[in-house]
């Protein structure tokens, strides 16, 4: 059967926003007693990004912040997802809460609320105090009892307003690209335990916080907490089963790895069988505070792989010798302006059938997908306004999405597109756009609109009013 225009309302409810993040957007580091985390330290060291390019000033939201409402609000923006910078609140990571710090989070959410934008909060998206980092940051088992301190400051001072909360963004990618491979904070360099002992006390970090939301907050403040997990979808390059097991494999060691400890109370067999004593053990006591510790599942889903099986091993005693697959690309795929950004929408039907699947049936937000165009940032104005690749790329996933609610039942309560405006692209710096809204950073910051943001308006007039979510869509038969 063919769907038809009428089948295409969303479930009533569904939550159509744009994501940012603290460092990559406020700038304003050393304003009102914020500390250094340890992307203002990395930025620092020559080589990291490119252009030299550092947060400092970024989209300087911090100082612009009402006018960024604005925006959204033009945009038709249901909700916001945006971060803390935790040296802003703490500056030393821990101890002495700086109340101007807070009270700019005060200020945009109670902005946002007043815009009709509901807020949605990351407690961490990547920018740890540099004190902590100082002492080992992810590798040290205290931090878990600081990012729970962190968040119980949070939850009390925004919790009656913020229904909504993220504790981690990506662990995978702190993990790999900070811990492992060196191309994010802290930049350290070690693939044999180095991501499995980050990711360990991430999540350990992820399930105290919510405990603490749970016997301190939900039951007076009711609203819903989780973590946002990324991996690639990834599909085997061809159809035999060592291919198959590959691709497997490679969704356990992106995903899973994270996933099956808060959804099944343990890592996956499969790890604990490959890894060996590289991989830190929980105990039953951490198990039971991990399992069930999301209300949701929160996922950032952009691109998609090809796996092969290899035929000869992959080195031994690191991260990708234990996935064991070659990871790649089909040359045919337009691309974005990042190596592994991939534009394959139906890469995002499957990987939400998986996650169905595999975690039976949760609610599920997809909390971040977007586009860079390439060669963006060296376009004329008029150029990178006319962002019709962006516009083609929001189309095809939404697309994707809606097939996945409709004829897989999977259960999608909201999107998030990254991002709502161009910012710091981490390595990349600012040569790398995701933005619905473009930054001039030689003009003083301004802003304006691309096409893609009257797109998205048009998206959510038509899919998120009242009148598209009363209507429930009729049953289809599965494609
Ligand atoms: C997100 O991560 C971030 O949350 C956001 O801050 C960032 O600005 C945005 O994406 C755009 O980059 O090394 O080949 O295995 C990106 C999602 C998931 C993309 C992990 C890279 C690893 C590719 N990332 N993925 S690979």
């Amino acid at each position: 059967e063919v769907w038809s225009s009428k089948d295409t309302a969303f479930p009533p409810g569904f939550v159509w926003g744009a994501a940012t993040a603290a460092y990559q957007i406020e700038g304003a580091v050393a304003q009102d007693g914020r500390q250094p985390s340890m992307w203002d330290t990395f930025v620092q060291i020559p080589g990291n990004i490119a252009n030299g390019d550092t947060g400092d000033v970024a989209c300087d939201h911090y100082n612009r912040y009402k006018e960024d409402v604005q925006l959204m609000k033009d945009m038709g923006l249901q909700s916001y997802r945006y971060s803390i910078s935790w040296s802003r609140v703490l500056p030393e990571g821990r101890g002495e809460v700086n109340a101007k710090g807070l009270e700019f989070y005060k200020d945009l959410t109670d902005e946002l609320l007043a815009n009709g934008i509901t807020p949605a909060v990351t407690l961490y998206h990547w920018d740890l105090p540099e004190a902590l980092s100082k002492q080992g940051g992810w590798l040290n088992e205290s931090t878990v009892e600081a990012f729970a301190e962190f968040s119980d400051v949070m939850f009390d001072a925004l919790g009656d307003k913020v229904k909504l909360w993220f504790t981690l963004n990506e662990p995978w990618t702190t993990s790999i690209a900070g811990y492992g491979q060196g191309q994010h904070a802290p930049g350290l360099k070690d693939m044999a335990e180095n991501p499995y002992l980050s990711g360990h006390n991430q999540l350990l970090g992820h399930a105290a916080a919510v405990k603490v939301y749970r016997e301190k907050y939900a039951a007076t403040q009711g609203g819903k907490i989780g973590l946002v997990l990324s991996t690639e979808w990834k599909e085997p390059l061809c159809r035999s089963q060592g291919d198959k097991e590959a691709a497997e494999r490679s969704l356990i060691w992106y995903l899973a790895w994270f996933a099956d400890p808060i959804y099944k109370g343990d890592y996956p067999e499969a790890m604990k069988e490959r890894v060996g004593d590289r991989l830190p053990v929980f105990t039953e006591a951490q198990k039971a505070d991990l399992k069930g510790s999301s209300d949701f599942f929160g996922i950032n889903h952009y691109a998609t792989n090809l796996l092969q099986d290899p035929t000869e091993k992959i080195g031994a005693g690191n991260y990708f010798a234990d996935l064991n697959g070659w990871i790649m690309m089909d040359p045919r795929w337009p691309m974005g302006d990042a190596s592994w950004l991939s534009v394959v929408p139906w890469g995002m039907r499957r990987l939400l059938r998986w996650i169905k699947e595999r975690y039976d049936d949760p609610e599920i937000y997809v909390t971040e997908n977007g586009l860079s165009v390439p060669g963006e940032s060296e376009m004329k104005l008029a150029d990178a306004l006319n962002d019709t690749e962006r516009i083609d790329y929001l189309n095809g996933y939404v697309a994707e999405i809606w097939k996945a609610i409709h004829f897989d039942k999977v259960n999608v309560a909201g999107y998030y597109y990254w991002s709502l405006m161009d910012n710091f692209e981490w390595a990349d710096g600012f040569d790398v756009r995701f933005g619905l809204i473009h930054i001039d950073y030689d003009n003083d910051q301004k802003r304006t609109p691309k096409k893609s943001a009257e797109v998205y308006k048009n998206m959510i007039a038509k899919y998120g009013g009242a009148a598209a979510t009363a209507t429930a869509a009729k049953p289809v038969e599965s494609v």
